[in-house]
């Protein structure tokens, strides 16, 4: 048969391809949308959904001391940039595919990149631009001339702050929200960190503060200033607001990642998964970094997720229904490094051809059941976001089949449900036809904003079939679009830099707390210590013994990277020197803050050298309550 005849049959319903014509629905229900089901988002939310993913800039004064946690005791003379460009920055994130910029306006050290008088602590005293300079409007004026959208990221936690943890902070907070929400034009999201408390300079003080967040910030109270001036703007992460954590900082949504949660804190394994069903309409933002660190360190330019890493990211966040928040942190010239840009180009031309032409496009759909000629299947093709394939309320699991255009070779499957309706289907399956029957290629759980379903090889299939397998009401299927993958250039990643770090080849294992310490040295972030401890408050020890003397001027210590139920990184470090195995003396002492939500590597310089042939790390307490410590790598940095 031709397709021509084919597909005049098909339209006349004269032609059962999978399914049987579709069974005309009650007059009634013909003009009627279906009810919505269970939560559903606003209209800001329904907006934030459809900008899928966007770039997260760290940009500080942690850029300029190689740290990722700023102590809040910095002088605002060490921001420096050199040949800072906002532009370079938007361009790069535009060419990458990403659809927005999130900039750190400040972090938690508390420099503001904005030149606020309501701080001495901020750009107007540094030398960038003769002090004459704005971060936070450079980035706005950039992107809104690259046509990308405009968000920012403000510390709740506030080392440098004399108030922090009293009632004059928050009063603070909230004039730094309403600058930021007034100056800068319209934002598309507003980031509220969950890292919140802990040690630092506060003004002198140079101590622990600790506060109940939901107490000391009130959260609803916060996200009704934002939403007074920026009522388009999505706030981020605390309970209450418009978009949520997905759970670990590694670019890993849930499969699958429900929109809807519970009404209550979350744990980072429900952050990750969402609830079917839950009463909320919050859904997932997946963030994480192009390199290992949020900020830029120069040794890790040879770390850079490479273009093929980031279409996993891709798999692994968007395609789930979740919007991807990548960031990319310029150096200390004020740009993307080379590498970071040549990445974001390959993986973003790869991305623009792989979905530049829909092959479904000139399908005829046709369904077991239709609401009426409003919802009927072929709007599943018609490109529209806000039309969708729909059937009478009664039916529940239907089933609709793209009858594709002969010759068209796909990989990739984007089916997508009418968000206004909420989620509707719990469980759902695809079939392929490539001319001996049916057969399944997925299924799964939640398809929400969208699901993105990769095959293994490109196929010539003559028809799709979707299958709607468990759902509490009718369906209203908005998408589904089919593509073939184009393949993005490889880009040849720097040599890593020779070696500040100390090789385990100089030293050998004096003792440890726990057996196969080794997995602490080995390179591999993937792999962790685990050590039982009895209680949240014991030390984890391990002392090395070098062969040669060796004056060390700091370390890094990744957190495991994995979502763990029963395992938690140390709070707390004590690192100690000796020439004798004996007499020990401190080389520092002090805190991962919030290590237990922000699992990016953790660097600490002494605060004293010594030539030593020994070192003693304390691993102390528990950063969340567990029965193991967890630690992925150790790094030991050499005196400069
Ligand atoms: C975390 C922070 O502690 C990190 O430094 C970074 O800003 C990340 C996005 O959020 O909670």
């Amino acid at each position: 048969m031709s397709s021509l005849s084919r597909r005049t049959l098909l339209a006349s319903g004269l032609a059962t391809a999978g399914v049987g014509a579709a069974r005309a629905a009650p007059r009634a229900a013909a003009d009627a949308p279906p009810a919505a089901y269970g939560a559903t988002p606003s209209p800001r939310q329904l907006a934030w959904h459809r900008r899928e993913q966007y770039a997260f800039v760290h940009f500080s004064i942690n850029t300029f001391t190689d740290r990722e946690w700023g102590y809040g005791d910095e002088s605002p003379a060490l921001f420096d940039p050199t040949d800072f460009s906002a532009e370079q920055i938007v361009d790069a994130a535009k060419a990458g595919g990403l659809r927005g910029i999130v900039l750190t306006a400040k972090h938690h050290d508390g420099f503001c990149l904005w030149p606020t008088m309501l701080t001495e602590h901020c750009v107007r005293n540094s030398p960038f631009r003769g002090g004459k300079g704005d971060v936070v409007r450079e980035f706005e004026q950039a992107c809104r001339r690259a046509g990308l959208a405009f968000g920012l990221y403000l510390s709740p936690w506030d080392r440098n702050h004399a108030d922090y943890g009293r009632p004059a902070y928050i009063d603070y907070y909230r004039k730094q929200i309403v600058e930021l929400c007034t100056r800068y034009g319209r934002l598309f999201e507003f980031w509220f960190d969950g890292a919140n408390g802990g040690d630092g300079y506060y003004g002198g003080a140079r101590e622990t503060r600790t506060i109940d967040a939901a107490a000391y910030y009130d959260w609803p109270s916060m996200f009704a200033l934002v939403h007074r001036y920026q009522p388009l703007a999505c706030t981020f992460e605390p309970l209450g607001s418009d978009a949520r954590w997905v759970g670990n900082e590694d670019g890993v949504a849930g499969d699958p990642c429900w929109p809807t949660m519970p009404d209550h804190k979350p744990s980072q394994a429900e952050g990750n998964a969402g609830l079917r069903d839950g009463p909320l309409w919050w859904p997932a933002e997946t963030n994480t970094s192009i390199r290992p660190g949020w900020f830029y360190h120069a040794d890790e330019d040879a770390k850079v997720k490479d273009p093929q890493r980031l279409v996993r990211l891709h798999d692994e966040s968007v395609a789930r229904g979740t919007n991807l928040i990548l960031n990319l942190p310029p150096d200390r010239r004020g740009r993307l490094a080379d590498v970071d840009t040549a990445v974001l180009r390959a993986f973003g031309d790869a991305q623009r051809a792989t979905y530049a032409v829909d092959l479904a496009k000139g399908a005829i759909a046709h369904a077991d059941h239709e609401r009426g000629v409003r919802f009927a299947a072929a709007k599943v093709l018609d490109g529209d976001p806000d039309s969708y394939w729909s059937t009478p309320d009664g039916v529940h699991t239907p089933q609709i089949v793209l009858d594709v255009p002969p010759g068209r070779s796909f990989d990739i499957i984007r089916i997508r449900e009418y968000l206004p309706l909420g989620v509707r289907v719990t469980r759902f399956a695809v079939d392929l036809d490539t001319g001996s029957g049916w057969r399944e290629v997925a299924s799964g759980a939640c398809i929400a904003a969208q699901r993105i379903v990769r095959l293994a090889a490109p196929v010539q299939a003559r028809r799709l079939r979707l299958r709607i397998t468990d759902a509490p009401v009718c369906p209203a299927i908005s998408e589904i679009a089919l593509f073939r993958q184009t393949a993005p250039v490889a880009v040849a990643l720097p040599r890593p830099r020779a070696p500040d770090t100390v090789p385990p080849s100089a030293w050998s294992i004096a003792s440890s707390s726990g057996p196969d310490v080794e997995a602490l040295f080995d390179d591999d972030v993937g792999t962790s210590w685990r050590v039982p401890v009895a209680d949240r408050s014991m030390a984890v020890t391990v002392v090395l013994k070098f062969d040669h003397r060796q004056r060390l001027g700091g370390f890094v210590l990744t957190p495991s990277r994995a979502v763990m139920t029963d395992a938690a990184p140390p709070r707390r470090y004590r690192v100690e020197a000796s020439v004798d195995g004996e007499t020990w003396s401190d080389l520092g002492a002090g805190e991962f803050s919030n290590i237990a939500n922000a699992l990016s590597p953790q660097r600490i310089a002494f605060e004293t050298v010594t030539s030593c042939a020994y070192v003693r790390f304390s691993f102390i307490g528990l950063a969340s309550s567990a029965h193991h410590m967890a630690i992925a790598d150790l790094k030991l940095l050499r005196a400069g």
